[in-house]
């Protein structure tokens, strides 16, 4: 029979990344998703994986409905990639981003325990834990937190939640800390997505101008598909363990959206980029870079896609999308 896993953030970029790896391994893949007026499952049409996805419906702030899910299903391995992860909204917000983020977690970490005990369990931690943390400019395992927005303060609960689950009842649980990832599948809010949508239309004469906030960030980026796998190894190990995931190099926002205009021709970039206050966050995370070498030596993952590979791929993805309409 299948192994059965529950990705929940089925609907975001992740998820569908996440479930077409799962689908060609075999996998019966269940998504869990809110109750919607309008359901959106354009991310998954993208990867045409729609169909093969079987949908429950339940809500990570709510308890009883996760209750609910893991006694159904009982599956082999809980993928929990949901989450309020726009770190922009997370201020106004912080309310909401905690009760998803952070007690979100710990619902589900109950529902395992309660009623599906030897299900592996991932826990989507992040680089933004990391914030000013560092050690001379890099970021392991062993690099301290500091995070800077609610949205890091959430998970950074998460991610102890995960390894106290581990630590007290022996629960297979890990936590993939992982570096800026995209694709042309990306939220349309977050910088490179946001870029290189501006840029697409700049350049079918869509729009005139690209609204910007700190350029002088670094971040390091890398392709969403190649990340999934890490997630994937993560729960084929013996035990459950944490990982940082990331390549290693890091560039800033004023690089991507050089690269973003070359890649349409325009060199002459700033002409058409506006700085505006309203996109510059109360605190900053300025400078983030991977070592993934704990993920590489155990897991035998690395990335595949260089960071021109990646603004170049979405690049054209967003003018494909943007001529057809
Ligand atoms: P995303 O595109 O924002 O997707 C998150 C998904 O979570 C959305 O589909 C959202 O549903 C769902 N969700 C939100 N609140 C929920 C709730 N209360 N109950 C059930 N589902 C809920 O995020 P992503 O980029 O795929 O990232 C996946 C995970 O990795 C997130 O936890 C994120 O914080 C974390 N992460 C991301 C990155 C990155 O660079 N992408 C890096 C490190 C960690 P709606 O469609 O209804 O909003
Ligand atoms: O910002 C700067 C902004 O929103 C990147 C999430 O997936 O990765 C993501 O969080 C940088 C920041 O991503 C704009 O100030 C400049 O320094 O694309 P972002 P993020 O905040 O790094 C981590 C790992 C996650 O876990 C999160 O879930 O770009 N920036 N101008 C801008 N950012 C945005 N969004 N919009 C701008 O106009």
């Amino acid at each position: 029979m299948a192994k059965k896993a529950l990705i929940t953030g089925i609907l975001g970029q992740d998820g569908p990344y996440l479930a077409k790896h799962l689908l060609e391994n075999g996998y019966k893949v269940y998504g869990l998703i809110r109750r919607y007026s309008n359901p959106t499952f354009d991310n998954l049409d993208f990867l045409k994986i729609t169909k093969e996805v079987e949908y429950v419906q339940g809500d990570m702030a709510d308890e009883a409905s996760l209750y609910s899910i893991m006694k159904m299903l009982q599956p082999a391995e809980v993928y929990n990639l949901a989450a309020q992860s726009f770190v922009g909204a997370s201020w106004e917000q912080a309310k909401i981003t905690t009760e998803i983020n952070a007690l979100g977690v710990l619902f589900m970490l109950n529902a395992i325990k309660f009623f599906s005990p030897a299900t592996k369990f991932y826990q989507a931690s992040t680089s933004e834990m990391f914030g000013l943390g560092n050690d001379n400019g890099i970021q392991d395992e062993q690099t301290n937190f500091h995070p800077r927005s609610p949205y890091g303060v959430s998970k950074v609960y998460a991610y102890w939640m995960t390894v106290n689950f581990r630590e007290s009842y022996n629960m297979f649980t890990a936590n993939g800390i992982l570096f800026n990832h995209e694709s042309p599948i990306r939220g349309i809010q977050f910088v490179t997505r946001k870029i290189t949508d501006g840029v697409a239309r700049i350049k079918l004469g869509l729009a005139k101008d690209l609204r910007l906030g700190n350029l002088k960030s670094r971040r390091d980026w890398g392709f969403a598909g190649d990340y999934v796998e890490a997630m994937h190894l993560m729960l084929q190990q013996d035990k459950g363990d944490d990982y940082v995931v990331g390549t290693g190099q890091n560039h800033s926002v004023e690089e991507f959206v050089e690269l973003a205009f070359a890649e349409v021709g325009i060199k002459d970039w700033q002409k058409y980029v506006i700085a505006d206050p309203r996109f510059i966050r109360p605190a900053e995370v300025p400078d983030l870079k991977a070592d993934p070498s704990k993920a590489k030596k155990i897991l035998g993952w690395q990335p595949k896609t260089s960071f021109k590979e990646l603004v170049s791929m979405m690049v054209k993805a967003d003018l494909l999308r943007l001529s057809q309409k």
